[in-house]
């Protein structure tokens, strides 16, 4: 919702131009290439000035709210030099302070329910800031948007002498879909914890809420389970094109887990069986049919690999990794896979995908499958998640599922944008970022409706990527659409506005250093 009261920038571009009509109009406010765009938002005049006298007032009925404030303070520190103080308030005392010093106001409101549990109210006054939610999740939120709303050098990790203007406005937002994520592929190429972390970084600025790491496959096992130790020391130590791989120990996964949940991110491990699995396979003679362990793979092709369904020592030790995953992973759910299992027959890979989904629940966590799942009987809250077929996403729905949206043509990260681009595959078609972006999940498949849904993931598979300058080539630009995709309601998305205000983010992701790749549906300012 575009609410322009007032504009600073065409007021001043007038005294210095002649006129100010559509055509030339200065579109540069801030508060008017946000992404993703928020519910509702007014271009107020007058700036806020942020310097080294601000002080941040941290509502204390939640810890957590210090946290964000601190959170704010680590983001911006760097290149404002600031140190701001953190002190705690209530929302009364706060009321008493209001325009006594300058000042932004985290408050949480825990009787005003109608923005939802991520929402939030942003007020930037020349005297003061001021931001409130229900949680602390939408002061978070909120404070991303604050970053946004600053010059890009904010992020910039070198001080920068410039003044910290941000543009007065007054601000309404709340999501609209509660799911809203990323998947990392670890298993094709292994990436390790600092690039882990930044991508997580990536996810937070865009407002989204979840991370998918992809920790098994036939090229390599990438997280530490204690009880079956080949698993990455044979497993993990190879990946595709026949690097050293890696991977995760239980202590790096925790310190992954507890990064993203400063940010307000949940970790989703997935452990990919019943295909998909020659890692494990190579790793552990007896998880194979015929009791041989196979070779190390280091190609790409998928649908070669199956567990061996019948024997009851798959299941211990399918058993242990579970329940050592779910002993790390405080958040509901674990990815158990299941796509592509070309060579296990139905008749096996559907009791094997129920048992499977049984001991997930024994553990206390809610099961996610690759839309294939829908095959199976589904436990009552276990997620299937759309990526190629939709009758099995429709069938998944007439059991009960909610859907997590990845449709590969549209969602998939690891797709080329055109036929020029040197790394990524095309089975699903080049994906440009206007069609990443042109689409609506309630509407693009016949049958798949909004309360099917749970939100919008963005899968990056790996098979073509190997260090982080080529992953950030791929995610960026299209995360930012796929974030807003999943947050701002799909009336008020359209691409003309959405690419403008894309063009005038190049900056920002320059400031980041994120190596994007500048296609040419979009005029970069
Ligand atoms: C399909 S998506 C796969 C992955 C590949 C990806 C490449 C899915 C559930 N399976 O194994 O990495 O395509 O785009």
């Amino acid at each position: 919702m575009r609410l322009i009261k007032s504009c600073l920038f065409m007021a001043s571009a007038l005294l210095v131009f002649t006129a100010c009509n559509e055509t030339d109009k200065d579109d540069s406010n801030p508060v008017e290439n946000l992404i993703p765009e928020p519910f509702s938002f007014s271009t107020d005049t007058g700036f806020y000035n942020l310097t080294a006298s601000t002080v941040i007032y941290a509502d204390s009925s939640d810890s957590l709210v210090t946290g964000v404030a601190n959170y704010f303070n680590e983001q911006t520190s760097p290149a404002t030099g600031f140190n701001l103080a953190i002190k705690p308030t209530d929302a009364n005392a706060a009321k008493a302070n209001f325009g006594s010093e300058p000042a932004i106001y985290l408050l949480l409101n825990p009787s005003d329910s109608t923005l939802g549990p991520e929402g939030y109210t942003l007020s930037v006054k020349s005297d003061e800031i001021i931001i409130t939610a229900l949680k602390s999740s939408g002061l978070f939120y909120g404070l991303q948007t604050l970053r946004q709303l600053m010059p890009h050098a904010i992020e910039s990790r070198s001080k920068m002498d410039i003044a910290w203007k941000i543009p007065c406005t007054t601000i309404t937002d709340q999501p609209s879909y509660g799911y809203r994520g990323s998947m990392l592929d670890l298993a094709r190429h292994y990436f390790g914890v600092a690039d882990i972390k930044r991508f997580i970084d990536f996810l937070a600025f865009y407002k989204m809420n979840a991370l998918h790491l992809h920790l098994s496959d036939d090229q390599g096992w990438r997280i530490e389970i204690k009880s079956w130790p080949e698993l990455t020391n044979h497993g993990g130590s190879t990946q595709v094109g026949g690097g050293p791989g890696g991977f995760l120990t239980q202590e790096q996964y925790k310190d992954i887990v507890a990064y993203a949940s400063k940010r307000f991110i949940t970790i989703i491990p997935e452990i990919d069986m019943p295909g998909h699995t020659n890692a494990a396979l190579s790793s552990y003679a007896f998880l194979n049919c015929n009791d041989t362990a196979t070779k190390l793979y280091t190609g790409t092709e998928v649908g070669f690999s199956t567990l061996c369904t019948s024997k009851d020592s798959t299941f211990i030790l399918l058993k242990d990794v579970i329940r050592e995953l779910a002993s790390i992973t405080p958040g509901p759910y674990i990815h158990i896979g299941g796509d592509e299992s070309h060579v296990t027959k139905k008749e096996d890979y559907i009791p094997f995908m129920e048992k499977v989904q049984a001991i997930v629940a024994e553990n206390g966590k809610t099961a996610i499958g690759w839309d294939e799942i829908a095959n199976c009987q589904l436990l009552p809250n276990t997620v299937a998640q759309y990526w190629a077929d939709t009758a099995n996403s429709r069938l998944a729905i007439s059991k009960g599922a909610k859907l997590i949206m990845s449709p590969a043509r549209k969602a998939y990260l690891d797709m080329q944008y055109d036929s020029t681009c040197r790394l990524g595959l095309h089975w699903a078609g080049f994906v440009e970022v206007d069609s990443a972006y042109m689409w609506d999940m309630a509407t693009l498949e016949k049958g798949i409706h909004k309360e099917n849904i749970l939100g919008i993931e963005a899968p990056l598979w790996t098979e073509t990527i190997s260090k982080m300058d080529d992953l950030e080539f791929m995610v960026f630009p299209r995360l930012p659409g796929l974030a807003e995709i999943g947050w701002t309601a799909s009336e008020a998305r359209n691409w003309d506005n959405y690419k403008k205000r894309l063009g005038h983010h190049a900056e920002r992701m320059k400031a980041m250093k994120i190596d994007f790749y500048a296609s040419p549906k979009v005029e970069w300012k």
